[in-house]
């Protein structure tokens, strides 16, 4: 068996991890991330019949019967990652009833995944129905996408408009918008299908005054649509106050669109 610890998936876990400590995106316990591993790369690792202990996922994650996560315990640091990772993540298999998760190794404190494992969860049944190469969901706090919540109107249309004319590169990482939910109490399965829900539309959906969750093939697609919207974000509060000299407009936004061949939400532009 090899060193864990050396694999690629944790290395790139406590990269991101420790990465998004440092941008501030995750203060205190904040944040949570989850990536579906590959069963037969996770076997050069662990014995796949050792079962540490059990734990209840909160829901009927039937569907996911037999897969496998990697995922950040709950209450704990994205800053200390990096210096514990047996204790501050875990790896996790459902299990066939789809009610249990199987601790395969991790949470060494005796501790469990993250409280928003249900989002998590519901999100990547949702991310695999429209893309089975799916394979990460990653949830933050960045400052600047968190004031805007407070501060912008919450409509899709409207949030998505204002991000992709906020610099070029927003409709080319986001063709698709952003998806938006009201303020809701976290942790629950009722924000977890919510934003499920908006996950079979869009890779990236905003909870109002709370964070923003990403997903993604690999970790870099989930945080770079995390960081591209965090600068929109950040550009849109910059200029808030000052008055509008230039502007990209919607005949330039679709001039992008045909660029890139972009599938881009049609009905977010004004032509
Ligand atoms: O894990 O971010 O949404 C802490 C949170 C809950
Ligand atoms: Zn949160």
């Amino acid at each position: 068996m090899k060193d864990i610890l050396t694999a690629p998936f944790m290395q790139e876990m406590i990269r991101h991890t420790t990465n998004m400590y440092r941008l501030g995106y995750d203060e205190r316990n904040g944040g949570n991330i989850s990536l579906m591993l590959d069963e037969n790369e996770v076997a050069e690792y662990l014995d796949l019949d050792h079962i540490i202990r059990t734990i209840p996922t909160g829901f009927d994650a039937k569907v996911l019967a037999g897969k496998i996560f990697l995922v950040t315990g709950t209450g704990k640091y994205f800053k200390n990652v990096e210096v514990d990772p047996e204790t501050n993540l875990g790896i996790i298999r459902i299990a066939p009833d789809g009610v249990t998760a199987e601790l395969m190794w991790g949470y060494a404190d005796g501790g469990q995944f993250t409280s928003e494992l249900p989002a998590h969860l519901m999100s990547h049944i949702a991310r695999q129905s429209v893309d089975p190469a799916n394979r990460v969901i990653m949830h933050c706090h960045p400052d600047y996408t968190l004031a805007m919540t407070g501060v912008h109107v919450m409509d899709e249309r409207a949030v998505t408009r204002t991000l992709w004319k906020q610099m070029t590169e927003s409709i080319v990482v986001f063709p698709e918008g952003v998806g938006v939910l009201p303020w809701m109490v976290c942790g629950t399965n009722e924000i977890g299908e919510a934003t499920a829900e908006k996950m079979k539309t869009y890779r990236i959906v905003l909870w109002t005054l709370h964070g923003i969750y990403g997903c993604g093939r690999t970790m870099d697609e989930a945080f770079g649509l995390i960081e591209t919207v965090e600068k929109a974000a950040k550009l849109f509060l910059l200029r808030a106050v000052l008055p509008e000299v230039n502007t990209i407009t919607d005949e330039d936004l679709y001039a992008l669109t045909v660029r890139f061949s972009l599938n881009y939400r049609k009905d977010f532009l004004d032509l």
